[in-house]
């Protein structure tokens, strides 16, 4: 065949693609960043999309046994225009391989024609999937529109209708909501008389609230006479969500579930820290209100999923695998010049199922298991000794920008431990106190994304404190120190730290996820975890090292370390 023959059959496949599905092109340009030789930020199994600016979740499902993935993106720009946002989609069988579509939705109705906000999904009791989101309009106030599938047979819904009833809710004079804090609706629940309710993220003056709207037909809502919770001095509640958790049992609930064994988790973002923050409490269904058990307040003191950078989450059931999912967005710490260099900003964490400690108390988060058919080749070693006094071992044979790493680690000594300094109330300061002096327990754990002589390096790491003298009680402290993770001045490398609730008598778990610029920790097997994003100069691709250190006095023992390579996803 001539080459103007071949010319031309190139030119019809391509003509074809663009006719057939701009998805295809999509998915195209989705991979192609990847393979980028100079983007060694780039994430090997973190979803991204194929460029620009990405945001919230919005509207996790699984549907047909498809995953969908709904997200805020800005398709013109690596710094967002919130006023053009639109919801980006793709989907997936496995929650780990993503087929990117084009947008579901997009500016383009008076009542979302500023930004198609966040939102959820609900599925119906008929099977039919439903989006409420907060539409932008041409007032530049904050409605709730709804969007339905086009075609219930594409088992990627590429394709959604909005709604010609839309706005459904509008601020307005006589509901006094606040026309520029009404956003975020969650995925609804099915209350008491059959009516369906869904809360939105409000505020008035400094107090935050979750407003509730009732409805029977999920078109036409009404405002409840009291917000389903609500604090003062938290200001914005950004992207709610209230979901059922079951007292005894890891399986999670279709968010309409209620019962005698079940608690209600209501999580906010609070705008002001640019964290999230969730309460464990009781859905009063009969009074409509939602009030957090003791010890709980719904403000920048209670516990939060990630003490790292993770906001805007979202969750939802999945109903094959009877298991509740955690989504977050995870942001840049890098200067935006930098981000437009890289052409892209925002990665949303790994998956994580979420339930109710066994202690009622906090909830446990741990990466989905389908992540682990990434995992490559394994390195394992056993019964080591970190001295105390300042060890690092070497964890060969792994590729150490890619992996993800299980360590037990076993502490002696704990006599030995140092009592914690009585202003050291705040874990993040503590995580930011000189980590190279050598005293009690700890530091100890993780150098990851490190190079070969340690100029850069991330620290995941314990430190352990007696909380008296003479006291056997002690303080356990995880931080995630980027303090030294990149020879780049620009970037923010403030530490993270959590106190831990675990008991340093028993064998500590911390597993790591890396990926090239995001480093997730989890400890006691997802009862803390702290997310971090670096930016190393040296330590990149093969020249990314993986070890464990010991800095305190006294020996540590890991009793088993298991690393493996992980292979990227498609
Ligand atoms: N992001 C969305 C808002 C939400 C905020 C806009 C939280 O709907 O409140 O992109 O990050």
């Amino acid at each position: 065949m001539t080459n103007i023959v071949w010319c031309n059959i190139a030119i019809f496949l391509l003509a074809s693609l663009f006719l057939t599905d701009n998805a295809l092109v999509l998915e195209a340009l989705h991979h192609a960043p990847n393979r980028i030789k100079d983007q060694p930020y780039r994430t090997g199994y973190h979803f991204q999309p194929p460029k620009n600016w990405m945001n919230d979740w919005t509207g996790p499902m699984i549907y047909k046994g498809i995953y969908h993935l709904f997200y805020q993106w800005y398709p013109n720009g690596v710094v967002t225009d919130f006023n053009k946002i639109v919801w980006g989609h793709a989907t997936s069988t496995d929650l780990i391989n993503w087929t990117p579509h084009s947008p579901a939705i997009k500016p383009s109705r008076p009542s979302d024609i500023n930004g198609c906000w966040s939102g959820s999904v609900t599925i119906l009791p008929n099977g039919k999937p439903v989006i409420l989101y907060t539409g932008n309009d041409r007032n530049n106030h904050q409605v709730q529109n709804l969007a339905r599938p086009k075609n219930l047979s594409d088992p990627y819904l590429r394709h959604w209708t909005k709604s010609p009833a839309n706005p459904l809710v509008t601020p307005n004079a006589v509901n006094h909501i606040n026309s520029t804090a009404f956003r975020d609706p969650t995925t609804a629940w099915l209350g008491r008389n059959g009516r369906w309710r869904v809360i939105t993220g409000s505020q008035e003056g400094r107090r935050g609230l979750a407003l509730l709207h009732t409805s029977r037909d999920f078109t036409s809502w009404k405002q409840s006479t009291k917000p389903l919770h609500y604090n003062d001095g938290t200001g914005m509640w950004e992207c709610p969500d209230f979901f059922p958790v079951a007292r005894f049992n890891p399986q999670g609930l279709d968010t309409s579930s209620f019962g005698e064994s079940i608690k209600h988790v209501l999580k906010v973002s609070l705008s002001e820290t640019s964290h999230d923050y969730y309460t464990i409490g009781t859905y009063d269904r009969m009074r409509d209100v939602y009030v957090p058990d003791d010890g709980f307040v719904q403000d920048g003191t209670a516990p939060r999923y990630d003490y790292g950078k993770f906001y805007a989450s979202k969750t939802f059931y999945d109903s094959v695998y009877r298991r509740r999912i955690l989504w977050g967005w995870v942001n840049e710490s890098s200067p935006v010049k930098d981000n437009v260099d890289k052409g892209w900003a925002g990665l949303q964490a790994i998956p994580r199922k979420v339930w109710l400690d066994e202690s009622g108390k906090r909830l446990m988060l741990w990466p989905v298991k389908e992540i682990e058919r990434l995992r490559a080749k394994q390195v394992k070693l056993e019964n080591k000794v970190l001295e105390g006094g300042g060890s690092v071992l070497d964890v060969h044979g792994v590729t150490a920008s890619q992996a993800d790493v299980e360590v037990f680690f076993k502490v002696t000594g704990l006599e030995e431990a140092d009592v914690i300094e009585p202003g050291w109330t705040d874990p993040q300061l503590i995580c930011s106190q000189n980590k190279t002096a050598s005293s009690g327990l700890g530091p100890f754990g993780l150098m990851v994304l490190a190079s070969k002589n340690l100029e850069e390096y991330t620290s995941v790491y314990l430190r352990i404190f007696k909380a008296r003298q003479n006291s056997k009680d002690h303080v356990v402290v995880m931080c995630s120190d980027q303090s030294r993770s990149s020879l780049e001045k620009g970037n923010d490398k403030t530490p993270f730290g959590a106190f831990l609730d675990i008991s340093p008598y028993q064998p500590i778990s911390l597993r790591t996820l890396i990926d090239n610029s995001i480093v997730e920790s989890f400890v006691g097997k997802g009862k803390t975890c702290i997310t971090s994003r670096v930016y190393p100069k040296l330590a990149i691709g093969k020249n990314a090292h993986l070890f464990a250190f010991n800095n305190g006095s006294q020996n540590v023992d890991v009793l088993s370390l298991s690393a493996w390579s992980m292979k990227s996803s498609l």
